[in-house]
């Protein structure tokens, strides 16, 4: 029996992430749920694996740890995992690290907004986000992908080169939040469309899919309504 568990609610793409690297490396691990939508990041049990909140959370042993990116670095290096995923070559193991450093405020952000103000408003409010909304966020993740294909990607099938890496997993997550409410970020994009069926199959079709189909369903989830104005607020942030 496994001493690794990972705490996860596959709606997130940070957990997606996390799931499908180990899933993908047959790491065995105790799936423990933390549905956001019931808030269970907010119970004290919870709290004692990660005081910040939020998923994913690794508690190996004693030991517990947040922070999607980190926790693949550290399952990564612990498992022992094909070269590929984080290489052990000094270079391109430095382009892996700059896309995770690069991506907090850029292809999460923008992606994570996308998906708020073009799936979270009918899902909180009960209409469609309004083009004056919706225009600057497509706008500014378009530019994060342009930027994903002019400057990771460049001619390669992958950010670190020939294979997939854990920069690639990190990458798709976040691209699929917007994608999977509607939003088709991939049009007229054929570069970055090779690179997502690339990533897809090199993760395997069946686990991208399976790893995906919370976040299709979300908006039939049921939500207390405390939790309800508390992301009704969130979502009013992102007004411009
Ligand atoms: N930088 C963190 C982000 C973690 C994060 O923001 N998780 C969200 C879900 S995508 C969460 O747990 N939210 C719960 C909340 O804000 O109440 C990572 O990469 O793990």
């Amino acid at each position: 029996m496994s001493d690794l568990t990972l705490y996860l609610d596959l709606a997130s793409q940070p957990c997606r992430s996390v799931y499908i690297f180990a899933k993908a490396n047959n790491i065995p691990f105790k799936y423990e749920e933390v549905l956001l939508s019931r808030g269970d990041q907010m119970t004290e049990d919870f709290g004692k694996v990660n005081p910040l909140r939020k998923v994913p959370a690794l508690k190996d042993g004693d030991f517990t740890m947040a922070e999607s990116t980190a926790i693949l670095q550290y399952l990564a290096n612990k498992y022992k995992t094909p070269d590929h995923w984080y290489p052990s070559d000094l270079q391109k193991r430095a382009h892996v690290d700059e896309y995770l450093a690069w991506q907090h405020t850029n292809t999460r952000l923008h992606s994570y907004r996308l998906f708020w103000i073009k799936g979270m408003t009918p899902y909180l409010l009960g209409h469609e986000a309004t083009p004056e909304r919706l225009n600057p966020a497509l706008s500014e993740l378009n530019a994060t992908l342009k930027a994903i294909e002019t400057k990771f990607l460049q001619d390669k099938p992958f950010f670190a080169g020939d294979e997939v890496s854990i920069a690639d997993l990190v990458a798709i997550v976040e691209i699929m939040q917007p994608v999977l409410v509607g939003a088709d970020v991939f049009e007229d994009k054929p570069k970055l469309s090779a690179w997502k069926q690339s990533v897809e199959e090199a993760i395997g079709a069946d686990l991208f899919k399976e790893a995906h189909e919370s976040i299709m369903r979300f908006k039939s989830r049921p939500i207390s309504p405390e939790l309800k104005e508390q992301f009704k607020a969130r979502l009013a942030n992102f007004t411009r």
